[in-house]
């Protein structure tokens, strides 16, 4: 059954928000190498691999359904912060957008009647309680750790240890 154009744009419209997730993650990860912290990189390489398949899961579910997928522009990340404590607040704040935008994307499906959007972006609500939780977490251990220098070392090895994503665009 076809989709209702409206819906189709905002998928359109969250699948660039889901790149542009990637893309910010990655100019995080870049950021981080540069301090020499390779364990807050590694995860945030992590990060932009995880955004890059809630972007193909879209993509591949517009696909079929038989819609088409209208890329749009990317902005370059800003690449201007402070401190590893003030990038996982940017990162908690981006999530919470994130967040309030699948759930608009829901709430269209739902008055559009769509069953399969409504159900590929449950998959997505769930996905977004998890990610805000691991970002506090993160955040409240950086807090706890401040510039103890061998404490931030060890938290830079955690980091390190974090999986790739399972199972490409599928996942
Ligand atoms: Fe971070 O969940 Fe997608 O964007």
């Amino acid at each position: 059954m076809p989709m209702k154009p409206k819906l189709v744009d905002a998928f359109n419209i969250q699948i660039q928000a889901e790149f542009q997730s990637a893309y910010t993650y990655l100019g995080m990860a870049a950021w981080f190498a540069e301090q020499n912290l390779p364990g807050f990189a590694q995860w945030m390489r992590v990060q932009w691999q995880e955004e890059t398949m809630h972007a193909m899961k879209l993509y591949d579910f517009l696909h079929n359904r038989g819609e088409s997928v209208s890329l749009r522009p990317l902005a370059a990340p800003v690449k201007k912060y402070t401190s590893a404590v003030q990038v996982f607040e940017q990162v908690r704040k981006h999530e919470l957008a994130i967040t309030a935008s699948i759930n608009a994307l829901y709430e269209l499906a739902l008055k559009e009647k769509d069953l399969p959007a409504q159900i590929v972006l449950q998959w997505f609500i769930n996905e977004q309680v998890e990610e805000e939780a691991l970002v506090v977490e993160i955040i409240e251990r950086l807090k706890l750790v401040g510039s103890d220098g061998p404490s931030v070392y060890l938290l830079d090895r955690q980091m390190a240890t974090r999986p790739a994503p399972v199972s490409g665009a599928q996942a």
